[in-house]
C-alpha cells in the first residue's frame, strides 16, 4: 500500500501512536497534517517509552523523514522542548530527519493566556490549554504569524502590529495587560535561529517524494468526532481531523491518499466536555475500563471518561473519513467482563435513529440502544495471532465489523509494537 492516512475514529486516544509506529516500518515519510502539541502519542519500543505531542511518530526511527505539514499549528518552544527530551532519550531529531512547513501557523504565548481565560468561564470546552484554538482562529482571521515570517525579520514587526491590533483590544476587554509589540518581536527573533533550520516548502518536498515513489504515512491526531466540521461541535478541537485533511494539511491533492486506516478502541473514551452517549463514568463499568485501560491523557494527565463501544458513531466516522479498514485497539481491556454492551442505535424524542444528529442539544439528548454480547474469560492480552484469541472475542470483533460496515484489518492486543495481529 503506497500512501496511508491514519485517523482516530472516536474522540482521540484510540492508540494511534502505536499503530503509526508499526506502519512506519514500511513508510519512507511520516507526516502530521493537523492539530499541534495537543496530541499525545505514546510509543512503547522494547524497554523505552516515548511520549510525543507535536513531532510525527516517525522520529523515533532514524531512517524515516518526519514532516510537519501546513495544517499543523506550531509552538516553537514546545517544539524545541520535545526535540530536547528525545535527545535525552538518545533519539536525534535534526534538520535532516525533520522538515516543517514554512506556511504553518505559530502558536504564540498570548494564545495560552487567552485560552486560560475562556476555559475558566462557563463556556469551557475542556481543552488542552495549549493555545491550539486561538492559533487556528488567527489563521482563519488572516492575522497569524507563520513559520516563514521568522525568516523575514524586517517585515515581522508589521505583522505583529496587525496581530496585536486585534489581540490587545480583546485583552483590554478581558482585563489583561496589553502585549508589547517589541517584546513579542524579541521573543520570536530569539527563537528564529533555533527553529528555522527545519523550515521547508513541504508541498514541494512531498511532491518530489511522490515522484520518487516514496511511501508516505499521514499521522492524524485527536479523532474524527473532534473534527471542527463533523465532530460534536462546539466540543471539538479547532482543526479538521478527518482523513481528507491529510491532503489539505500537507499540500497534496486527494488522489495522494491510497488507503485510510481508522484507529478504533474496543470501547469508547472522551476527555473534556461534550456529549458522550455511552458514557459509564459514574459507575463501576466506567471505573473498571479507566483503570484497566490506564485512561489518562498523555499531554495533560487528565482522566478520560470511559464507556461502551458505540457502533453508531464509528459507522458515521467510517463515512466522514472514508475509512477502508479498522485497526481495533485495547481489546484486552475487555478481557474478563461477564457481558459487554455495544450501542447499535439511539432513541431521540421517541424515535429510533442510526446516526448522531448534528445539533448540540440533540447530541446531548440521544439515548443509546444496547445489544449485549457475552464476554470472555481467557486473556487476549499479548495475542499475536487470530488462533490465540478466545472464540467469544472473535465474535465481538466480527459483530463490530458488521455494525460499522468496515473490516477490522489490524488488531492490537497490547501497547507493545509486536503485539499486533494482521487480520486480512
Ligand atoms: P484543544 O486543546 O483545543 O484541541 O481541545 C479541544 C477538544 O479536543 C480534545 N482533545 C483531545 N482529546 C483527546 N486526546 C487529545 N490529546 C491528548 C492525548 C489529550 C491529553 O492524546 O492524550 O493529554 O489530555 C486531545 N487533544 C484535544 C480536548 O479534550 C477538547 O475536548
Ligand atoms: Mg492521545
Amino acid at each position: 500500500m503506497a500512501n496511508v492516512v491514519v485517523v482516530g475514529s472516536q474522540w482521540g486516544d484510540e492508540g494511534k501512536g502505536k499503530i503509526v509506529d508499526w506502519l512506519s516500518q514500511q513508510a519512507d515519510v511520516v507526516v502530521r497534517f493537523q492539530g499541534g502539541h495537543n496530541a499525545g502519542h505514546t510509543l512503547v519500543i522494547g524497554n523505552a517509552t516515548y511520549k510525543l505531542s507535536l513531532l510525527p511518530s516517525g522520529v523515533v526511527r532514524q531512517s524515516k523523514l518526519s514532516v510537519i505539514g501546513n495544517g499543523v499549528v506550531i509552538d516553537p518552544e514546545a517544539l524545541l522542548k520535545e526535540i530536547g527530551q528525545l535527545a535525552a532519550q538518545g533519539v536525534n531529531v535534526t534538520p535532516d530527519n525533520l522538515r516543517i512547513a514554512e506556511n504553518a501557523v505559530l502558536i504564540l504565548p498570548l494564545y495560552r493566556e487567552l485560552e486560560a481565560i475562556r476555559e475558566n468561564s462557563s463556556a469551557r470546552i475542556g481543552t488542552t490549554k495549549r493555545g491550539i484554538g486561538p492559533a487556528y482562529e488567527d489563521k482563519v482571521g488572516r492575522r497569524a504569524i507563520r513559520f516563514m515570517d521568522l525568516a523575514d525579520l524586517p517585515t515581522l514587526g508589521g505583522k505583529i502590529e496587525r496581530l496585536l491590533a486585534h489581540h490587545n483590544a480583546l485583552r483590554r476587554g478581558n482585563g489583561l495587560a496589553e502585549v508589547d509589540a517589541k517584546d513579542l518581536y524579541n521573543h520570536l527573533a530569539a527563537l528564529a535561529p533555533q527553529v528555522l533550520p527545519y523550515m521547508d516548502s513541504v508541498w514541494r518536498l512531498l511532491d518530489a517524494k511522490r515522484r520518487e515513489g516514496k511511501r508516505i504515512l499521514f499521522e492524524g491526531a485527536q479523532g474524527a468526532l473532534l473534527d471542527i466540521d463533523h465532530g460534536t461541535y462546539p466540543y471539538v478541537t479547532s482543526s479538521n481531523t478527518v482523513a481528507a485533511q491529510a491532503a489539505t494539511g500537507s499540500g497534496l491533492g486527494p488522489n495522494a491518499i491510497d488507503y485510510v486506516l481508522g484507529i478504533t478502541k474496543a470501547y469508547t473514551t472522551r476527555v473534556g466536555e461534550g456529549p458522550f452517549p455511552t458514557d459509564q463514568m459514574h459507575n463501576d463499568i466506567g471505573k473498571a475500563l479507566g483503570e484497566r485501560g490506564r485512561e489518562f491523557g498523555t499531554v495533560t494527565g487528565r482522566a478520560r471518561r470511559c464507556g461502551w463501544f458505540d457502533a453508531v458513531l464509528v459507522r458515521q466516522t467510517v463515512s466522514t473519513c472514508g475509512i477502508d479498514g479498522i485497526a481495533l485497539t485495547k481489546l484486552d481491556i475487555l478481557d474478563g467482563f461477564d457481558e459487554i454492551k455495544v450501542c447499535v442505535g439511539y432513541k431521540l424524542d421517541g424515535r429510533t435513529i442510526d446516526y448522531l444528529p448534528a445539533g448540540e442539544h440533540a447530541q446531548a439528548a440521544v439515548e443509546p440502544i444496547y445489544e449485549t454480547i457475552d464476554g470472555w474469560k481467557e486473556p487476549t492480552a499479548g495475542a499475536r495471532s487470530w488462533a490465540q484469541l478466545p472464540a467469544q472475542a472473535i465474535k465481538y470483533v466480527r459483530r463490530i465489523e458488521e455494525l460499522i460496515g468496515c473490516p477490522v484489518t489490524l488488531l492490537s492486543t497490547s501497547p507493545e509494537r509486536d503485539d499486533t495481529i494482521l487480520m486480512k
